[in-house]
């Protein structure tokens, strides 16, 4: 505080300019985080964070590769039920991506993260200058897949493995099957990893909160309440307006009394925060309690919960965001255009796509899009610190995504037994 003062006291003189005091916040957060380094406990918590945030970005490229590789590979199955397979897969983009646009209108409307001194005094981060439309899908093509994976440089690995999975589609079933059993055992061998690193999170979390609180002051936990409050008030817009509207837009049924019929599915899915613990009780509850044929639900439940994260796609969006508005306080070169905005949001989809129904992998895969758009990993401990409760939330509105998908589409195949929720007439809205 008495280096704040000094600072605010020098530099609020006559030469005040922000460029000024943002150099002067700098120097002092530098100044600090060498201070806090230098006592045992700082030390300490300074080496667990790192150690952490290394583990964490160990996972993303081999995790990144296979999850994409796998899911575009396992649309396979859509081939076989093709016209359910269109339709699933046409819910599951549609509504990931409504999802995300609330987000991105929310926090720009709510803009949770906008003047929160947060000045951690991070290293310099290369910021890429805004580039045309053609640069950009050029630095997305990768001149050199290994070199991209090398270089950290996400774009290129994530547009390699999407086309990847999507030409070996083509390629004839017997090789098919060897590929996808590779990167299947590729994707089990990075889930056991994430789950082990997760398993370390208490301590690193710990860590960099520790960290986070000795630079900054208590105050920057607090300043993630407005962010927890954004993602929790889109969450809810998307969960009980725009998933029952696209319902009743295509059904002409009363969505709201599936909320109760699928009440226990959504309660087990906040508890455990995990889409796949979750997927049995779905499956059982929509079959008995709203007459989802086994067929539909059998076939879109399983992908859906590790392709059809609404909640996950939203909160991508609103927590970069959130980060890159408290960066940009502090870091005026750091501009959000358009472009990146756009990124972000394609990144999000992605992302959701790949993030496993576990608990915390939106946060584990949000590593991706830090690095995409040049954030300081740092500032994920901001995320940490609340991500649990905000887990359970962005799960539930996952798997009731998915429970709403599959009885649409139930509903457009005629795959639904109608009398045991929907009783015509009666729930039908003229
Ligand atoms: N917990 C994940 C799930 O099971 C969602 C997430 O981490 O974003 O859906």
């Amino acid at each position: 505080d008495t280096l704040l003062e000094q600072a605010r006291q020098e530099v609020l003189g006559p030469g005040y300019t922000s460029e000024a005091l943002v150099g002067a916040t700098r120097e002092i957060q530098s100044e600090l985080s060498r201070l806090v380094r230098e006592t045992p406990p700082g030390a300490a918590a300074h080496g667990l964070a790192e150690l952490f945030l290394a583990l964490l970005r160990m996972l993303v490229i081999p995790l990144v590769f296979a999850s994409l590789i796998c899911g575009v590979t396992g649309m396979r199955d859509f081939s076989r039920l093709r016209r359910i397979g269109v339709r699933a897969a046409a819910w599951y983009v549609t509504t990931s991506l409504l999802a995300i646009l609330l987000g991105l209108l929310l926090v720009n409307l709510l803009e949770p993260g906008v003047g929160l001194q947060v000045p951690l005094a991070v290293g310099q981060v290369e910021i890429p200058e805004p580039t045309g439309p053609w640069e950009m899908i050029l630095s997305v093509v990768p001149t050199n897949v290994v070199a991209s994976a090398a270089n950290f440089d996400l774009l290129g690995v994530i547009f390699f493995a999407l086309l990847f999975g999507l030409f070996a589609l083509r390629v004839e079933e017997r090789f098919l099957e060897t590929i996808d059993g590779f990167f299947q055992a590729v994707f089990a061998v990075m889930m056991k990893m994430t789950l082990f690193v997760i398993s370390l999170a208490p301590v690193g979390i710990a860590a960099l909160i520790a960290r986070l609180i000795a630079m900054t002051g208590p105050d920057a936990l607090t300043s993630v309440v407005g962010y927890a409050a954004t993602v929790a008030a889109a969450l809810l817009l998307h969960g009980l307006i725009t998933l029952p509207l696209l319902f009743w837009l295509l059904t002409r049924r009363n969505p709201y009394t599936m909320l109760g019929a699928m009440s226990a599915t959504l309660l087990t899915a906040f508890s455990t925060a995990s889409s796949s613990g979750t997927l049995g009780m779905t499956l059982e509850q929509l079959e008995d309690r709203v007459g989802v044929d086994n067929q539909v639900g059998g076939f879109v439940l399983p992908l859906g919960a590790t392709i059809n994260m609404d909640g996950t796609a939203l909160y991508e969006c609103v927590a970069v965001l959130f980060v890159a508005q408290v960066y940009a306080t502090t870091h005026p070169e750091f501009v959000l255009t358009f472009g990146t905005q756009l990124t972000i949001v394609m990144l999000a989809l992605m992302v959701s796509i790949g993030a496993a129904g576990i608990p915390h992998a939106g946060l584990v895969m949000m590593v991706i899009i830090f690095e995409a758009v040049g954030l300081p990993l740092e500032l994920i401990a901001l995320l940490w610190a609340i991500d649990r409760p905000l887990d359970m939330a962005r799960t539930m509105i996952n798997v009731w995504s998915d429970s709403v998908g599959a009885t649409t589409i139930a509903h457009l195949e005629d795959a639904i037994d109608e009398s045991v929720l929907f009783a015509r007439g009666a729930d039908a809205i003229p």
